[in-house]
């Protein structure tokens, strides 16, 4: 007989969590940038966590890996062919990319653990790392862009939550430098957070990129294992950002509808976008 069931949650606030019900757990570590867990669960399969937030499961991983990288790419005034992600160590936004057909892709995740642990439990996500058009670099991301002396046409910031090593990826010095190192038509996404739980990660974001560039544009998602399943994300170009109507892919959850659909905000979102 099991006396013992095991849970994995996510703490919201000293009232509030998510938690999921866990098979076992199949790795703790301590790196020197944070604390990664790995758990296999009941509901969502394999399910990476950063200093205790959910990253990424198997089950809904797809949302968040096409949201950040269909929206940018079917928004920009032409299309990208070379993109940068700043994070991203699972490998799989590069994979989304790649499928959009981009011929060059240069990675860069702080820590290298992350990759390997990808690389160990998410190989379908990682695979995107033994593709010769991606250049995977174990680094500082905040350094690489204020030093590379090449322009990209697409820049993802797939980073944790500004609470923590991620803070400096949400300032307008950080935007700045982003800025230097994008093409004329380029485009910069952020991940920005849960309008409803952290309201302060979307206007960071939102407020720090209008600090930059001409036109700003925030879009949500649902993304069930995230703090309360609804997401943003934040663009910035000095082009208009505007939905492309016609030949647009489908993903498992991206579509025509989406890709416009997304940008419309609930009242108190818009509000905290000061819009
Ligand atoms: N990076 C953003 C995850 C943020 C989740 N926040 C939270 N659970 N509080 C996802 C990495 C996937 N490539």
């Amino acid at each position: 007989m099991k006396l013992i069931e095991n849970w994995f949650s996510e703490r919201y606030s000293d009232n509030l969590q998510l938690s999921f019900r866990v098979k076992d757990q199949l790795l703790s570590v301590k790196t020197d940038y944070q604390r990664i867990d790995l758990f296999d669960t009941y509901d969502f399969g394999k399910l990476l966590s950063i200093d205790g937030t959910v990253q990424l499961t198997e089950k809904d991983e797809f949302v968040y890996h096409e949201m950040i990288t269909m929206v940018p790419f079917y928004v920009s005034k032409s299309p990208p062919k070379n993109a940068l992600i700043i994070g991203g160590g699972d490998g799989g936004a590069a994979r989304k990319l790649l499928s959009l057909g981009l011929e060059e892709i240069v990675n860069v995740e702080i820590d290298s653990q992350v990759v390997e642990v990808s690389r160990k439990y998410f190989p379908e996500l990682s695979s995107s790392f033994n593709d010769p058009k991606v250049n995977l670099i174990i680094g500082d991301g905040v350094k690489y862009i204020k030093e590379a002396d090449k322009k990209f046409d697409l820049i993802i910031i797939d980073s944790t939550d500004p609470e923590g090593p991620a803070e400096g990826l949400f300032e307008h010095d950080f935007y700045s430098s982003v800025k230097k190192i994008l093409s004329e038509d380029g485009i910069v996404v952020t991940q920005s957070g849960s309008p409803f739980y952290q309201p302060k990660a979307l206007s960071l974001a939102f407020n720090g990129l209008s600090s930059v560039f001409s036109f700003v544009k925030s879009y949500t998602a649902f993304i069930p294992t995230y703090p309360s399943g609804f997401w943003s994300f934040t663009l910035g170009s000095e082009k208009p950002i505007e939905p492309r109507t016609k030949d647009v892919k489908t993903g498992k959850y991206f579509n025509q509808e989406i890709l416009e659909g997304s940008f419309s905000l609930p009242q108190f979102a818009k509000e905290i976008t000061g819009q």
